[in-house]
């Protein structure tokens, strides 16, 4: 195989390496406790980097929950642009229809619907939450991370689950 086309294949490999697991946390907690317990017995609260990572969050939650649960979008104010518990630089919304209308205007924490679309919350609300930590924490083999490949009709990437021969980062 020629070197260049090896090179976008690492590339494609690692760009579709899903590095999180995602946990639920059922105890209701407002946002900044739930914050505190992710950092102290996972990594922070959950980050999504696309819809394929956020429906691997949203898959954590158990099946009969109906409550929004919390993740790890907030801003400091109402004017302030939304940023990641962890500092991700993730640019993945997922806002339900009308939000976020910052509703009587103290919604600077976003809930997760079960479904998928976000809601900006007021971060005093005791609610579940789900924190994550990076894969590499617990699997160093790189084992049942997802991959990508190039399917050729129609020509396109396609991610699936399972077994990744990159090691990631
Ligand atoms: C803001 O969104 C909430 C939740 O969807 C909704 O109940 C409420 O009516 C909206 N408020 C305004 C002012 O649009
Ligand atoms: C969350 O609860 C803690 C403990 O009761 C409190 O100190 C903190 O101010 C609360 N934070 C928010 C955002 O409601
Ligand atoms: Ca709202």
């Amino acid at each position: 195989m020629r070197m260049d086309l090896i090179f976008v294949l690492l590339l494609a490999l690692s760009s579709c390496v899903n590095a999180r697991i995602f946990y639920f946390i059922p105890e209701h907690k407002n946002w900044t406790e739930a914050q505190t317990y992710c950092r102290l017995h996972r990594t922070d609260l959950a980050t999504a980097d696309d819809q394929m990572d956020y429906d691997e969050l949203l898959k954590a939650i158990p099946k009969d929950f109906t409550d929004y649960v919390w993740f790890g979008l907030y801003r400091t104010d109402g004017t302030a642009p939304w940023v990641w518990s962890d500092q991700s630089k993730s640019v993945f919304r997922s806002w339900g229809i009308g939000q976020p209308n910052n509703s009587g205007g103290a919604q600077f924490c976003v809930g997760a619907s079960p479904t998928g679309p976000w809601n900006d919350l007021e971060c005093t609300y005791q609610l579940a939450s789900v924190c994550y930590t990076d894969r590499e924490d617990t699997d160093g083999e790189g084992n049942d991370r997802r991959y990508k490949a190039f399917l050729e009709n129609p020509p396109r990437w396609k991610c699936f689950p399972g077994e990744d021969s990159s090691k990631g980062e």
